[in-house]
């Protein structure tokens, strides 16, 4: 059966989730798009309806499923939206903007009882994240220990406000950190270099393992993302994030791209053929709502961590057994 797909949000990543659906994805199909740009949604709409308003989307009846990569404000009220018309959602990350809502959106779904929502936690689905855990879960590196990630922007995007460097992307580090180790994150300290970029996290595991994480949002050579797992037996990590090597302008190496999309291209499009795969055949993967709002949890004490200089002993909850 073929899933038919409406899509809220056309910016960078809704662009590309609407291109993955239609140009590399088997068993979807888009029959609704939205976006606050008209002109834009009639342009990418290519015989899809347009919708202007985000919840008569979710709500049309020829929707069966909907991709939400809208602003992060509105991430939430629409996510809560799906749960209540029983719809099943790959939602952007962050989930939501506070953890308060993005709970609100876990007791939803619990009282639906029913996994409906896919948080675009997008790096789980990357060959390299994907062969360190491998690598972990088979013993080659012994106990891990520290766990070494560098997240770099060649310049933060122009609708960065406020903490989004916490708050959009050092969430994936949450995330992918939790994912690689098995572990539970719970505490974090912030140092930030003068003006605030790059930010330095260091976080400790309920097991221990020490978690370090570079956030430079103006780091303007390029796009960057590397991470090394260290254990007591050897470490793992990822090769340089380009397939050639290129001889030019005197220099022998690799190239780094202008931002996330060409990194994680693989990521998104094995992403979106799992979301697909999961939906037709009701069996969840990826990222869940209750990692959509470990991941903003954690991001908000780190938020408040950044501001009083002080180490956050972090607090979750306890997870329901339905994300069990
Ligand atoms: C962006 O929203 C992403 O998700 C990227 O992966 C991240 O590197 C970037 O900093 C975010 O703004």
């Amino acid at each position: 059966m073929t899933l038919s797909v409406g899509v809220i949000g056309l910016g960078v990543m809704g662009a590309e989730h609407l291109r993955l659906l239609r140009e590399e994805t088997g068993g979807a199909r888009v029959v609704a798009v939205c976006d606050a740009d008209a002109d834009r949604a009639q342009a990418l709409a290519q015989g899809a309806q347009v919708f202007s308003d985000p919840m008569a989307l979710i709500a049309a009846q020829g929707v069966g499923a909907v991709v939400i990569a809208s602003p992060d404000a509105t991430h939430a009220g629409l996510a809560l939206a799906c749960i209540a018309a029983g719809k099943p959602a790959l939602c952007e990350k962050p989930l939501a903007a506070t953890a308060a809502e993005a709970l609100r959106i876990v007791d939803a779904e619990v009282a639906g009882g029913r996994r409906l929502l896919q948080i675009g936690y997008m790096r789980r689905f990357d060959p390299a994240y994907a062969e360190m855990l491998a690598v972990r879960q088979a013993g080659g590196i012994g106990a891990p220990v520290l766990l070494h990630n560098i997240h770099r922007n060649a310049a933060a995007p122009d609708w960065f406000t406020g903490p989004m460097a916490v708050t959009n992307s050092f969430v994936h580090e949450i995330d992918i950190s939790r994912w690689l180790l098995g572990s539970e994150l719970a505490s974090a300290i912030v140092h930030a270099a003068p003006g605030g970029d790059p930010l330095m996290v260091t976080m400790e595991t309920d097991k221990g393992e020490i978690v370090s994480t570079e956030v430079f949002m103006n780091a303007h050579y390029g796009y960057h993302v590397h991470a090394q797992m260290v254990g007591r037996e050897g470490t793992v990590e990822m090769a340089a994030p380009a397939v050639t090597l290129a001889n030019r302008a005197r220099q022998h190496g690799h190239g780094f791209p202008a931002n996330w999309v060409p990194r994680f291209a693989d990521a998104y499009r094995i992403q979106m053929r799992a979301w697909v795969n999961a939906v037709a055949t009701d069996q969840p993967v990826g990222a869940s709502a209750w990692d959509g709002y470990v991941a903003t949890a954690v991001a908000e004490q780190v938020v408040t961590a950044l501001q009083t200089g002080a180490k956050a002993q972090l607090f979750l909850g306890s997870r329901p057994a339905l994300y069990t």
